[in-house]
This record gives structure tokens, sequence and C-alpha cells, in this order.
């Protein structure tokens, strides 16, 4: 397949991989309190892929680990760029089952000199739910390193209360159809069961995809944490979230 050559080679010349970094703000006090990597892929025919196409891809081939190990470098040096900004990165189930996904990551933040507390890792409920061995030891070792977990997109998987009851991570973020449809009364309920549960397991509530103000007060109200959306921000390339961060703090 074309397009398997193409990302094999944009992977190994790494020139067309970029990181675009959306800003997310705290309810208290509104500030910028992090950003999220998120991997895009220049093609140079076909312009802007979605990671929702070429990750999968890309675990289908073997490429996973280079691609996060890529995304994770740009985000040390953004986090060089902005010394009191936390990262999260996305790591997809291939790259938390791998047996040295642990050490490699610890040795890029030690090589950069970046404090782990400064790192989150996001991972998918399906992530989480997954082999259970192999996940739990990585997530233990980095955990205990100080580096931060949070279950992505929570509410869309079949077993996320009880999931959840049993993983060790230090945030959920509700994701976006939950708060699409939060006008909707039974929708409401949904997010404010999930807010209530996080709170329960002392667990930090991000919300996704935040478009409105109304959806804004309402979280706000709700008690949510941190916030994220196109209300606040679009993700944006590296020098533009490094201004936009720096202006606003
Ligand atoms: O940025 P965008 O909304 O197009 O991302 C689409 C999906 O791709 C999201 O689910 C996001 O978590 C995932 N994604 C983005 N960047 C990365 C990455 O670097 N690694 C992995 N595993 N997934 C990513
Ligand atoms: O699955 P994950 O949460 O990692 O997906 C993140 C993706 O969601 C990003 O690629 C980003 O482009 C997208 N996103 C973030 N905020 C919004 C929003 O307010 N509206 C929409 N439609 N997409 C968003
Ligand atoms: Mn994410
Ligand atoms: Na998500």
């Amino acid at each position: 397949r074309r397009l398997e050559n193409d990302l094999r080679s944009a992977v190994s010349t790494r020139s067309q991989l970029e990181v675009f970094y959306q800003p997310v703000f705290s309810t208290s006090g509104g500030t910028l309190c992090s950003l999220e990597a998120l991997a895009r892929w220049k093609h140079p025919t076909l312009g802007y892929i979605s990671p929702d196409q070429f990750i999968p891809l890309a675990e289908e081939i073997g490429l996973i680990g280079e691609i996060g190990a890529f995304v994770l470098d740009d985000a040390c040096k953004t986090m060089i760029a902005l010394p009191d900004i936390t990262i999260a990165v996305n790591s997809s189930a291939v790259e938390l089952g791998s047996t040295d996904y642990a050490r490699r990551v610890l040795t890029t933040l030690n090589k950069w000199r970046i404090s782990p507390e400064r790192l989150e890792i996001e991972m998918t409920e399906t992530a989480a739910t997954d082999n259970a061995g192999d996940l739990e030891r990585t997530i233990a070792k980095l955990r205990t390193a100080g580096v931060r977990f949070a279950i992505d997109d929570f509410g869309t998987g079949y077993s996320s209360f009880s999931r959840v009851q049993k993983i060790e991570v230090d945030r959920v973020k509700i994701d976006k159809s939950f708060i699409d449809e939060m006008d909707r009364s039974d929708s409401r309920a949904l997010v404010i069961a999930m807010i209530d549960m996080a709170r329960a397991k002392g667990l930090k509530i991000t919300a996704e995809g935040v478009e409105t103000a109304e959806q804004r007060a309402a979280l706000e109200s709700l008690g949510c944490d941190d916030l994220q959306g196109f209300l606040l921000s679009r993700p944006l390339p590296r020098d533009a979230a490094v201004a936009f961060a720096s202006r606003a703090r």
C-alpha cells in the first residue's frame, strides 16, 4: 500500500512529522496549566493526515515506537521552552505494552533534564483494559518515577467504572461526546456521575471538546478541574503554542 510506504519514509526522515499542542486551562483562575501534544503528518501530496488514520497504521507496521519517541522528544523541547508547564502525550496500548517503554521514556526525560512530574501520559480505556500484566508494570514503574497518567476518552469504554477502580491513574479526561450533549439532562447526569466517581477516587478531571461558553460555565459549576477545547484554543504548532502560553500566564 502506498500510504504505508509513505509513512515509512516520513518516519525515517522525520521531515513530515509535526507535533501540535493544545492548551488546557484550569477552571480555578482560568490559567493555562498544560498542553496536549498531538501528532500530525503533513503528507507531501495529501496534506495533513489525521492521527486517527496514521496511528493505527503505524501500530500495524511497527512504527508506533518511533512516532511516540519523536513526539516525546518534541514535547521535551517544548517543556524546556515553557519551564512551568506540564505536557500530556498520548500513548497507545501497543506502546504501553512494550517491555522497554518505561525505560525509554525515563531515558528521554533524563536526557533533557526534565522532571518526570511534568509529563502526563494519556491512554485510552481500551488500552487500560487490555493485557493487564505488562501494562500495569509499565505504569507502576513510570508512576514511581513521578510520571502522571490519565485515562483519555473517559466514558466511552464499556468498563470505565470497574477499570478505574483497579488501575492506578491520576486523571480522567471526559470524552467530548458527553460534553457535546450536556444540554440534555441524561447526558448531564452522566457527566455528574463521572465527576463524582473521579472525585471519590481522588482523581483530577479534565473536560475535553469544550466548544461553547454554556458548556464551560456548566463544567466549572460541576467542579471540573481543567478544560480543553476549541472555545479555549485549537491545537497549535509549537512556536504558536509557546507564544500563546507565554502570553496566557
Ligand atoms: O489531534 P486529533 O484530534 O486529530 O487526534 C486524533 C486522535 O489521535 C486522538 O485520539 C489522539 O489521542 C490520537 N493521537 C494524537 N497524537 C497521538 C500520538 O502521538 N500518539 C498516539 N498514540 N495517539 C495520538
Ligand atoms: O482522543 P484525544 O482526546 O487525544 O483527541 C484529541 C483531539 O480532539 C485533538 O486532536 C483535537 O484536535 C480534538 N479536539 C480538541 N478540542 C476539540 C473541540 O473543542 N472540538 C473538536 N471537534 N475537536 C477537538
Ligand atoms: Mn488525548
Ligand atoms: Na479524548
